[in-house]
């Protein structure tokens, strides 16, 4: 069954991939599974026929069939159960795998996505500077905890797993700041996981949409 996604018609990161579209490309790379993408405005996310897949006007969704999904999350683990190579096949492993996805998007993603916001949309406000460094203090608490768990391995559970793909999509929004640098294994850890092939075609498959006219 034909898989359609859809992903910003042009990111405001310019093509860095840190767009959410970029986890949902590198599980389907993961999967080898062929998928079309449908560029979307950010009015056109807004209108209805967008809405009816996306209830608060957002991509990525994706679509194959009569299903469709919106979530990044839900829509890892839906590629991960049903194609090899992104969940163990025991049972534990794989329940432990899923409990890295949840992981990645309810107890890392949110302290940086509040950091991000924090300096994005927050720059102008009296307290700014007041605020910044405690919402730094709370990513730094997070990444001190996973980079103790994750210690000498090259992945979170084993095998890399779909826990990974979720843990190394999130983490790599932190790059810019240059917090990651002072972890050294989870920057190693990102490292791997930005090595994988199926990484490389999803990041360059969404570069070749955004990249900024060259001169
Ligand atoms: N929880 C949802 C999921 O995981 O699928 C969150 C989806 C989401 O935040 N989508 C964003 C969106 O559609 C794009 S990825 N935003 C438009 C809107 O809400 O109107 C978030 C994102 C956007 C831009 C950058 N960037 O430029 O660096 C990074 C991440």
């Amino acid at each position: 069954m034909a898989i359609t996604i859809t992903a910003f018609e042009q990111s405001p990161d310019g093509g860095k991939g840190l767009a959410r579209d970029t986890r949902v490309r590198w599980a389907l790379e993961e999967a080898g599974l062929p998928y079309q993408v449908r560029l979307v405005s950010f009015r056109a996310m807004k209108e209805p026929a967008h809405l009816a897949l996306h209830p608060f006007g957002q991509i990525p969704t994706y679509e194959e069939g009569d299903l469709a999904l919106f979530e990044t999350g839900a829509i890892v683990l839906h590629i991960a159960e049903r194609h090899a190579g992104l969940l163990p096949t025991a049972a534990d492993a794989r329940a432990r795998a899923i409990a890295w996805m949840f992981a990645a998007v309810n107890s890392v993603e949110p302290p940086i996505l509040e950091f991000a916001n924090a300096k994005l949309l927050e720059g102008d406000k009296p307290w700014h500077a007041e605020r910044l460094p405690l919402v730094a203090d709370r990513v730094r608490s997070r990444l001190s905890q996973l980079a103790a768990r994750l210690g000498d391995a090259e992945w979170l559970d084993g095998a890399f797993c779909a826990g990974d793909l979720m843990m190394v999509s999130v983490l790599l929004r932190l790059r810019a700041s240059g917090i990651l640098d002072d972890y050294p294994n989870l920057a190693a850890y990102v490292a791997r996981g930005e090595a994988r092939p199926a990484y490389k075609r999803a990041f360059a498959a969404q570069l070749a949409v955004n990249k900024p006219p060259a001169g």
